[in-house]
């Protein structure tokens, strides 16, 4: 039911003896290159490139597909609903620089392109957009659903918000006005106590338990079955929580976490019991926020279970520019010597963040983003060397979503010289992040009709096809703290992260990975 069958709908179909396409599916054959190095005694390498050949299976079935926010009538649940609307509906609104119309501005998924290939003829460039390398949901589609500890409805929030301009608000608001969250689990402890006064909208108890854990689950199939969906793809998006204290016996296997939850311990978070929830229901759960909500059990239960999850905190602003400059900076041989990063904004988001708990989450997730970069350039730091780095966060209310974000960076150029980099960022937060919730929706959703298998050395299939590992690290390009699968790496530079994405899609469909030689245009 609902299923819309994408075959027709296709841009472009590969042509190679390496993908097939049925009516449900596109398989493809697809050689992965690496290379396997080796360090000898004399402390010289030895490369090795390596092949290994995996089968693709990709389910060509868009689903229809329902998104809950938890925190849903916050500044980016709001932000996010009121621009699905506008844009199915194609709304134009006018401000004071003229008429404006519904986008999708900031989203990888809906904004950017990818080079297809070159064009047979004239040799050109042919790009196409990012959303039709793979079957996938259109936001327009998706249905939005959710919980909030504060009861206001949709339009209401939308106005304590305070983001969007209001002739655009006259348009959304009545449908906006029927969209009520479902009352959320409020554990006082893990976030602000500034934030009390809006918990109007509240299960009952103060803890976790695992009546909290069915009514989530319920709550999920009753969104799924009363708009007759598929899928559904649960996102938090609610305050940041303290980090919870890892426990050994309370939160560090599966079976412990569901122990504490059963026995009410109080250093389960709230954002913890809703992973627990969505991971036992099969649904994806993915953490907007900077708090340690995927504590090792809840990665093991996800594990265990074959849920997908993904977190965390959304990269936005500053830390996106970050992941960008400090790979150029890094990888151009300037030698980064300090960033000192401060933030003032004045939204909710930012009262919760003046509490000093709250804060550290938020401090931590903003702090470790550069370290891979740092690591990998051995010729510029020594083991273990890094540039000092600072983060302040303040609250100004007068400023609104409207978050400034100014960032010094101080680096060591050649011969004993400086330079200093001042970036002055000032923008809408909840229209930065509002796009980011759908690439990661439509990504994660995405990621769940993907399934791979090996192939052994003699070409034979050894095995059954598998999804990915529950933990998508492909989504890192948004997340400011990247969950990767235990005891892998953490890559924090945004080019890689975008061709790691790109790349895993396009091999699906058996293309290879872009790469920029361009040979056609230097081999005459
Ligand atoms: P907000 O404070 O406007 O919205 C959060 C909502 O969550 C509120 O409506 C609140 O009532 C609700 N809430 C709190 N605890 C809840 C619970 N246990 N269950 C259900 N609802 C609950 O904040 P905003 O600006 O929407 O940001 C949301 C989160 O996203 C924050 O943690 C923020 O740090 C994070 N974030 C935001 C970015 C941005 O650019 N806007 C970027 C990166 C992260
Ligand atoms: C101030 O830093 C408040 C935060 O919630 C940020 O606005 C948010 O995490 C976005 O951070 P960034 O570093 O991606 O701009």
């Amino acid at each position: 039911h609902g299923s819309i069958n994408a075959a027709n709908k296709d841009l472009f179909t590969v042509s190679s003896p390496n993908v097939t396409y049925t009516e449900n599916e596109i398989r493809s054959r697809y050689t992965y290159r690496t290379t396997s190095v080796e360090q000898s005694p004399d402390g010289k390498y030895v490369a090795t490139p390596k092949e290994t050949v995996y089968d693709f299976k990709v389910d060509r079935k868009v689903p229809k597909t329902g998104v809950m926010l938890v925190g849903w009538g916050g500044n980016n649940g709001s932000t996010v609903t009121a621009g699905i609307i506008a844009n199915r509906r194609g709304l134009v609104w006018d401000t004071r620089e003229g008429p404006r119309a519904a986008n999708y501005y900031g989203s990888v998924v809906m904004g950017s392109t990818m080079k297809l290939g070159t064009d047979a003829k004239t040799a050109k460039d042919v790009n196409i957009p990012f959303h039709d390398v793979l079957p996938m949901v259109h936001p327009n589609d998706l249905v939005i659903g959710g919980w909030d500890i504060s009861s206001m409805n949709l339009a209401d929030a939308m106005d304590r918000a305070a983001v969007l301009e209001p002739t655009l608000k006259a348009q959304v608001k009545k449908e906006m006005a029927e969209m009520v969250p479902l009352p959320s689990i409020y554990y006082p402890d893990f976030i602000a106590a500034n934030q009390e006064d809006r918990a109007d909208n509240v299960i009952k108890g103060s803890k976790a338990c695992p009546e909290h854990v069915e009514q989530i689950r319920k709550d999920v199939r009753e969104f799924k079955a009363k708009n007759a969906l598929d899928k559904v793809i649960v996102l938090w998006t609610a305050n940041t929580e303290r980090f919870a204290d890892l426990i050994p016996g309370v939160n560090d296997t599966a079976d412990n976490l569901l122990k504490a939850i059963e026995n009410g311990h109080e250093e389960v978070a709230p954002s913890t019991v809703f992973a627990v929830a969505c991971i036992l229901e099969g649904v994806p759960f993915i953490n907007g926020s900077p708090q340690n909500t995927f504590v090792p059990g809840a990665i093991d239960l996800a594990e265990k279970h074959n849920a997908f999850i993904g977190g965390d905190d959304f990269k936005s602003g500053q830390t996106k520019m970050k992941s960008a400059l400090v790979d150029f900076l890094i990888n151009a041989g300037i030698r980064l010597t300090s960033i000192a990063s401060y933030n003032h904004l004045g939204n909710n988001d930012g009262k919760n963040l003046s509490s000093q708990k709250q804060f550290r989450s938020k401090e931590i997730s903003k702090s470790n983003v550069v370290d891979d970069m740092v690591e990998a350039n051995t010729v510029l730091y020594k083991k273990g060397e890094h540039p000092d780095h600072t983060v302040v966060i303040k609250y100004m209310p007068a400023v609104g979503d409207n978050k400034r974000a100014l960032d010094e960076y101080y680096a060591e150029i050649f011969l004993g010289g400086h330079q200093t980099i001042s970036i002055f960022n000032v923008c809408e937060d909840s229209l930065l992040a509002s796009p980011l919730i759908i690439d990661l929706v439509v990504i994660a959703e995405m990621m769940s009709r993907i399934q791979w298998k090996a192939q052994s050395a003699d070409g034979v299939a050894t095995k059954d096809f598998k999804n990915f590992h529950s933990v998508l690290s492909v989504l890192s390009y948004m997340l400011k703290a990247p969950l990767t699968p235990p005891g892998t790496p953490v890559v924090n530079a945004l080019a890689k992260q975008r061709s790691a994405l790109t790349n895993i899609f396009r091999a699906c469909v058996g293309l290879e990975p872009e790469n920029d030689m361009t040979l056609e245009h230097k081999l005459f």
